[in-house]
C-alpha cells in the first residue's frame, strides 16, 4: 500500500515523522542514565532545557582546555552561570556522564574529575530547566541534587541564597577558578561581601554587610527583586530596588564578578533589542554593591582591591579598574589586580650618596595609599614635603593635602584615586629614564637572543638584508613566522614585528572591518594570533600614493617603535612589501576621545581632567622625551583613543611626520584638520612643535566644555567658535557659562578657570608666547603658576 503511494505523500508522511521526532524531542527532556556528553573543539552537543534558554556541556575557555558548565544558550555572547570544574579545567575527550551515582566528570585517562557527589543514592533521572537550573531526581521526581544549591558566582531568577551558602568571584574575566572576592549569608543572618584570603578559601577583609542578625535567605525573585528575608518573610534589606525589567522580556542574571562587585544584568529577549547586550539592571548604577570598590577595601594587609603599587579608580562606567603609578608598570599585563612593580632602581639608602639628586616627582591630583604611611607633618608646604620625600631613601612617595605631608612606604597599598579626597599624591621616580640594573641585564640578554635569531632568518628576507644597519640590529626582534613570536615579546617593552601582507591580510579577513579613514590610510580592525593568544589590533593601511623614501619610512618606524608611554598607543609591529606599507597598532576598545566627549553620554569632569592630562604627558613626551623629536601635527580628539580604563592614548603620532616632507613642499598642503591647526602653518612661518600646543590647547577648550571647537547649531553666534567664546568668559569672568549644566565641573570652578588660562596660554596666535609642552604639564599638574593669558588674538592684529 505504501509502496503504491505517490512519492510526495511519502515524502510528507517521512516530513511529519521527522517533525513529530523532533518535537517529541523538544519536550522529552529528561536526561536518561548512561547519558553523556563528549569535549570535542567542534562538537557543540549539549543538554539544552525544553525552551533551549539554557544549556549544560562542554564550553571551551580559550587553548586551556573545557568548561563544563551551563550557560545562557540563545544569546550570542556566551555567559556561563554556573561550572563544575573551573579551577581544573578538562582536555578534548574528557566526558561526563549521568550515571546513579550523580554526573560524573573524567578526562580522557578516565580519571574522575568532577562528580556531583550522591553518594549511595539512585538518581534516575536529570533535567536541565528553563530557569536555568540542572537537577538530578530520583524515581519519584524528587530534586537529588540542584546546581541552583551549588552556586558558583551567579544567581538566577528563582535562586536563592539560604545561610551558609557562598558565591566565589572567579579569578578573572575569562579564569574560571575561584578568585579574591566571596560573597556569604552567615550562619549569623549577615549578608557579608569578603575578599578571600587568596589561595586560601577563608575570608579574609568585610568589604559590603547588610548588618541583619536574622537574614535567612537571599532572594531573587520572579519580577527581579533581589532582597534579604527574615524567617517570617519580612524583608531586611532590599538589594536591587528596580524589578521593571520583567523575566518574560528579558533574561536576567546576578554575578559577584571577578573584581569584587557584585551586579545584577538584563539582557532583552526580543531580538531587536538584541544589539545592546548584557545591562546593568539598577537604574541607579550606584547601586552595584558596593558602589564603589576602590574607597572600599581598606586593609592593613594586603595590597588592596588592585594590589601593591597601583591605584584603583572608578570609570565614567562605574567600573573599577586598576593603574600603575608613573615609574611602574603591571606585573603581570594579563592580570592588573596583582599589582605593579617599579621600573627604575630604588633609592639608594648609603649614607655618603648622592643619589636623591637622581630623583624627581610625578603629581597624581587625588590619589592616595592609605595604610602605609612612613612618617606624617602637619603644617608644612608642598616643597618641604617634596624635599622631606627625597631626603629619605625609604620614601617612594608622598601625599600632600592641606598643610599635611604623608610619606609613604614600599610597597604601596590600598591605592585609589577618589576626586573627593583633594590633595595630591606625589610620586618619586628616578629622574634619568634609565631601568633599574636587573632590568638592564634582561634588555642585554633579550639583545643576545636577538641577534641569534636574526642570525637564523636572515638569508631567507630581502628585508630584512635592507635593515643590516647596525641600530637595527639591537632594534627590531624580527619574528617572520608567527610560531617564532612568543606571547612574552609581543607585549609592552619596544618589540617591533615585521609582519608579511599576507599574514595581515589574513588577519584582517581581508580588510574587512574599517574602523576609520583618513586622508592617507584607512585603519582595519584585525585578529592576531601569537601561540595561544589572540589579540586584537588595528591595522593602518597608508595609501600607496604616497611613496617616501624606504629609508625614511623605516627611520620613522623606528622612531615610532622607540617610543614607550602610557599615553600613546603602542606600535607592535609592520608591513613594509612592495608597495604595502602598513603599521600595526594595540586596539582600543573604548574608541576615540571624538565619539566619548561629543557623544550622547559625557565623560564626567574629573575623567575629562584625567584625559587632558594624559594627553598632555603623550605630547610632552614626544616633543622632549624621545631620541628624535616628533610632532604630532594632527591632535584633535579623533586622534586621541580611549584604552579599556579609559586612559588617554595618542595615535596617528609620527605618522604625520612620515607624510611631511612631501606634504610642506605644496603650499596648499596644510597638514593637520580645520580648527585645529595652529596660524603659521598659513603663514609660511617654520612649523615647530608649537603647532601641537596650539592643537591641544583647542582639545583642552572641548574638554572642558564637552562640545567642538566649531559649532554652527547654536542659539548665540558669538559662541560659534569655542576658542573666541572661552575667551570672552575668561574676561567676562563668567565662565560658569562654559561648563553649564556639568555639576562636577561647577563645583570645582578654580580649576576650570585654571584649564581655560592655560589653553588660552596654548592657543595663542604668537607661537613664541605659547608655553612648551612641558610647561603646560607642569601647570595641569599645579607644579607651576599659570599667568594672566593675554587676548590669543592680539598677536594677529599687530601682523
Ligand atoms: C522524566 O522521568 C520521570 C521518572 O522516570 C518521569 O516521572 C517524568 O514524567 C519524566 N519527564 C518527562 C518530561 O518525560
Ligand atoms: C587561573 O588563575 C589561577 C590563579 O592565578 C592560576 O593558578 C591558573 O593557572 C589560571 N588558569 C588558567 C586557565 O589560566
Ligand atoms: C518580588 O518582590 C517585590 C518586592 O517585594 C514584590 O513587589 C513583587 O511582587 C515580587 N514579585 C513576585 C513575582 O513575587
Ligand atoms: C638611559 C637613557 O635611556 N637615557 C635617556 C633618557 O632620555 C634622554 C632624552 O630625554 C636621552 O637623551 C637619554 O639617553
Amino acid at each position: 500500500m505504501a509502496l503504491s503511494a505517490p512519492p510526495y505523500i511519502l515524502c510528507f508522511f517521512l516530513l511529519f515523522m521527522l517533525l513529530l521526532c523532533s518535537s517529541t524531542a523538544q519536550a522529552q527532556r529528561n536526561i536518561s542514565l548512561g547519558s553523556s556528553l563528549t569535549a570535542a573543539n567542534n562538537n557543540l552537543s549539549s543538554w539544552e532545557s525544553p525552551s533551549s534558554d539554557f544549556a549544560f556541556g562542554f564550553q571551551q575557555i580559550g587553548k586551556d582546555g573545557f568548561l563544563l558548565a551551563v550557560w545562557f544558550n540563545k544569546i550570542p555572547e556566551r555567559t556561563i552561570v554556573w561550572s563544575a570544574n573551573g579551577e581544573n579545567l578538562v582536555q578534548e575527550g574528557s566526558t561526563v556522564e549521568l550515571t546513579k551515582l550523580g554526573l560524573v566528570l573524567q578526562d580522557p585517562n578516565r580519571n574522575q574529575i568532577w562528580t556531583s557527589g550522591l553518594s549511595g543514592t539512585d538518581v534516575a533521572y536529570g533535567a536541565m530547566l528553563d530557569t536555568g537550573n540542572l537537577v538530578l531526581a530520583n524515581h519519584n521526581s524528587a530534586n537529588l541534587w540542584e546546581s541552583f544549591k551549588e552556586p558558583t558566582d551567579t544567581l538566577l531568577v528563582g535562586q536563592t541564597l539560604s545561610q551558609n551558602m557562598t558565591l566565589v568571584a572567579r579569578y578573572s574575566e575569562t579564569n574560571y577558578s575561584s578568585g579574591r572576592y566571596h560573597f556569604v549569608l552567615q550562619l549569623d543572618g549577615n549578608l557579608v561581601l569578603y575578599t578571600r584570603n587568596f589561595p586560601l578559601n577563608t575570608s579574609n577583609f568585610a568589604y559590603w554587610e547588610t548588618n541583619t542578625h536574622n537574614g535567612i535567605q537571599l532572594i531573587y525573585n520572579q519580577s527581579g527583586y533581589m532582597y534579604l528575608e527574615a524567617k517570617n518573610g519580612t524583608i531586611l534589606h532590599m538589594l536591587s530596588s528596580n524589578g521593571t525589567n520583567a523575566t518574560q522580556d528579558f533574561y536576567q542574571r546576578a554575578i559577584l564578578e571577578y573584581d569584587g562587585v557584585f551586579r545584577q544584568y538584563v539582557y532583552p529577549k526580543t531580538n531587536d533589542q538584541r544589539s545592546s547586550g548584557w545591562n546593568m539592571a539598577w537604574t541607579q548604577l550606584s547601586a552595584s554593591i558596593p558602589s564603589n570598590i576602590c574607597l572600599q577595601i581598606l586593609n592593613k594587609i594586603g595590597g588592596g582591591a588592585c594590589g601593591y603599587n597601583s591605584y584603583c579608580m572608578l570609570g565614567s562606567d562605574q567600573r573599577p579598574s586598576c593603574h600603575c603609578p608613573d615609574g611602574y608598570t603591571f606585573i603581570d599585563p594579563y592580570d592588573e589586580m596583582k599589582g605593579c612593580k617599579q621600573t627604575f632602581e630604588a633609592q639608594s639608602c648609603d649614607v655618603d650618596s648622592e643619589d636623591a639628586d637622581h630623583f624627581t616627582f610625578n603629581s597624581m591630583l587625588n590619589a592616595d595609599w592609605p595604610e602605609c604611611d612612613l612618617e606624617y607633618f602637619q603644617k608644612v608646604d608642598e616643597n618641604w614635603c617634596r624635599k622631606a620625600c627625597l631626603g629619605n631613601c625609604f620614601c617612594v612617595a608622598a601625599v600632600f593635602r592641606d598643610g599635611d605631608c604623608w610619606m609613604k612606604r614600599s610597597p604601596l597599598s590600598n591605592g585609589k584615586v577618589d576626586p573627593n579626597d583633594g590633595g595630591k599624591a606625589l610620586i618619586k621616580l628616578r629622574r634619568d629614564n634609565s631601568t633599574s640594573k636587573a632590568g638592564g641585564i634582561d634588555a642585554r640578554k633579550k639583545d643576545q637572543s636577538t641577534m641569534v635569531l636574526l642570525g637564523s632568518v636572515l638569508s631567507s628576507s630581502v628585508f630584512l638584508n635592507a635593515l643590516l644597519g647596525a641600530a637595527f640590529l639591537v632594534l627590531f626582534r624580527f619574528g617572520q613566522k608567527a610560531k617564532v613570536i612568543k606571547h612574552k615579546q609581543f607585549l609592552p617593552e619596544m618589540n617591533l614585528h615585521i609582519f608579511t601582507y599576507a599574514q595581515l591580510e589574513a588577519a584582517t579577513s581581508g580588510f574587512k572591518e574599517l574602523l576609520g579613514r583618513g586622508a592617507f590610510a584607512s585603519v582595519f580592525k584585525g585578529v592576531l594570533a601569537f601561540d595561544d593568544n589572540q589579540c586584537l589590533v588595528a591595522v593602518k593601511r597608508l595609501e600607496h600614493t604616497v611613496k617616501e623614501s624606504e629609508q625614511e619610512f623605516k627611520a620613522e618606524v623606528t622612531a615610532i617603535g622607540r617610543t614607550n608611554h602610557k599615553n600613546l598607543v603602542q606600535l607592535i609591529g609592520f608591513c613594509n612589501e612592495g608597495l604595502h606599507r602598513l603599521l600595526i597598532y594595540a586596539y582600543m576598545r573604548n574608541g576615540s576621545l571624538s565619539s566619548f566627549l561629543f557623544g550622547p553620554s559625557k565623560p564626567n569632569w574629573h575623567l575629562r581632567v584625567e584625559i587632558a592630562l594624559g594627553t598632555a604627558r603623550g605630547l610632552f613626551y614626544l616633543h622632549e622625551e624621545c631620541s628624535t623629536q616628533i610632532l604630532h601635527c594632527d591632535i584633535k580628539p579623533q586622534n586621541i583613543l580611549l584604552d579599556d580604563s579609559y586612559t588617554a592614548r595618542i595615535s596617528d603620532f609620527g605618522l604625520a611626520k612620515i607624510l611631511k616632507t612631501e606634504q610642506t613642499r605644496t603650499t596648499t598642503g596644510i597638514r593637520g584638520t580645520k580648527g585645529y591647526v595652529a596660524p603659521e602653518w598659513f603663514r609660511n612661518m617654520p612649523v615647530t612643535a608649537k603647532v601641537d600646543v596650539y592643537s591641544y590647547g583647542i582639545l583642552l577648550l572641548e574638554l572642558i566644555c564637552c562640545r567642538r571647537n566649531v559649532e554652527e547649531n547654536v542659539k548665540d553666534e558669538a559662541h560659534m567658535i569655542l576658542a573666541d567664546w572661552a575667551y570672552d568668559c575668561y574676561a567676562g569672568r563668567e565662565l560658569e557659562f562654559l561648563v553649564e549644566n556639568d555639576n562636577e565641573a561647577l563645583q570645582d570652578m578654580k580649576k576650570v578657570e585654571k584649564y581655560v588660562m592655560i589653553a588660552l596660554w596654548c592657543i595663542q596666535e604668537d607661537p613664541s608666547l605659547r608655553p612648551t609642552m612641558k610647561k603646560v604639564m607642569l601647570m595641569l599638574e599645579g607644579t607651576v603658576e599659570v599667568s594672566v593669558p593675554p587676548n590669543p588674538t592680539s598677536f594677529m592684529s599687530s601682523i
